[in-house]
Parts: C-alpha cells; sequence; structure tokens
C-alpha cells in the first residue's frame, strides 16, 4: 500500500520536474567562462607549450560539448578557428586583453571575449609563432598600440587567413634576429610553420 503511493509520488515528482525544464528557455547552454592556461597546457594547433612564451594567446569552448582548446597565439587560435567547418559554429572564445597585461606574460585575469575584441595584424611585435595579432578589448586601445607598434586594427569579424601572416616580411627584414644566430631562428621559424600545415 504505502510502496504504491510512493510510486504514484514519484511520478507525480517527475512530471512536476519535466514540466519544469520545458518551461525554460530553449536549450542554450550558458556561455563557459575562461579557464586558467596551466604550465601542461599544449597548443592545439602547433602542440606548443603554451605558457612559455609572449604574446596574446587564445581559448576556445566547443558550441555544444564544450570542449576546451587552448592556443599558443591569437595568431594559431584564428588558424584553427577559421577553418570553414568551424567558423561559423557558436564557439566561445577568449583573448588576452594586452592593455591591461605585459606582453611576456599574459595574466588570465585579463581574458575578454573574443568576438567583441579589436585586433592589430601586422605589428612588429610577436608571439609564441612570431607574427600575431595582439588583441585589445576596445578599438582606442588597438589604436593606440597600433600607433606605437604598427599594424591595422580589425574587429573580430573582419579577420581572415591573409591577417594571420601579416608583418612576415616585415620580420624578414628587421625584426627576426637581434644579432641572434639566424640558422638557430630560421630553423625555430621553419618548424612553426611545418607544424602549421599539418
Ligand atoms: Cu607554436
Ligand atoms: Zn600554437
Amino acid at each position: 500500500m504505502t510502496r504504491t503511493i510512493n510510486i504514484w509520488l514519484i511520478v507525480a515528482l517527475a512530471a512536476i520536474a519535466l514540466a519544469g525544464c520545458s518551461g525554460d528557455e530553449p536549450q542554450t547552454l550558458a556561455k563557459p567562462d575562461p579557464v586558467h592556461f596551466e604550465s601542461g597546457d599544449e597548443c592545439h594547433v602547433c602542440g606548443m607549450a603554451i605558457t612559455g612564451f609572449p604574446g596574446p594567446k587564445g581559448q576556445l569552448f566547443t558550441e555544444r560539448e564544450q570542449h576546451t582548446r587552448k592556443f599558443c597565439s591569437t595568431k594559431d587560435m584564428f588558424a584553427w578557428f577559421l577553418q570553414p567547418e568551424n567558423v561559423n559554429r557558436d564557439h566561445t572564445l577568449y583573448v588576452h586583453n594586452m592593455a591591461q597585461t605585459h606582453w611576456d606574460h599574459p595574466d588570465d585575469t585579463h581574458l575578454i571575449d573574443a568576438r567583441e575584441a579589436f585586433y592589430v595584424a601586422g605589428s612588429n611585435r610577436t608571439g609564441a609563432m612570431g607574427p600575431t595579432l595582439a588583441s585589445f578589448e576596445t578599438e582606442t586601445e588597438a589604436s593606440d598600440f597600433a600607433a606605437e607598434y604598427g599594424g591595422q586594427v580589425l574587429a573580430f569579424a573582419d579577420i581572415t587567413l591573409d591577417h594571420l601572416n601579416a608583418g612576415m616580411a616585415m620580420h624578414g627584414m628587421d625584426g627576426m634576429g637581434e644579432h641572434e644566430d639566424m640558422n638557430a631562428d630560421h630553423s625555430t621559424a621553419e618548424n612553426h610553420s611545418g607544424h602549421l600545415d599539418h
């Protein structure tokens, strides 16, 4: 007897719970918060350790599964995101706001929504993969950076694969080696572009 009542109680509660669920808004997952870059994290594109290199980094949460992808540089984040199978997805992306943090050691408390950010392509500051996209929260911050370091200010939606190598020619001429061993520099650059092609 009590057993029957219990079963009906459970059925009733389940029905209420289901009604509550379907009453909610459509099945949009809450936007995930940014996470820290850890010392063991490797770039999803090139496999480099992420935290040992200068310049803004990127992280991305996939649309449905919210898998985390981390990138050594904004350049590699865009190299992945701009692929045809990714570019129209509603992935959540974060980048460092370089107006608020040190270029050589970006601090994860200054990660901002990458889709709302402004970028400078082709400046003379380099990231983990050489030329990179400097990322900022406001257009003014990006313009100030471009005035100092050169390059072109772009909104997220304006960035194409062509922008990812902007500044390469400039670096080839004067940015690459500060009287260092040019052979060592050269092989490093080759390794990186080799990884990207895979
Ligand atoms: Cu790399
Ligand atoms: Zn990378």
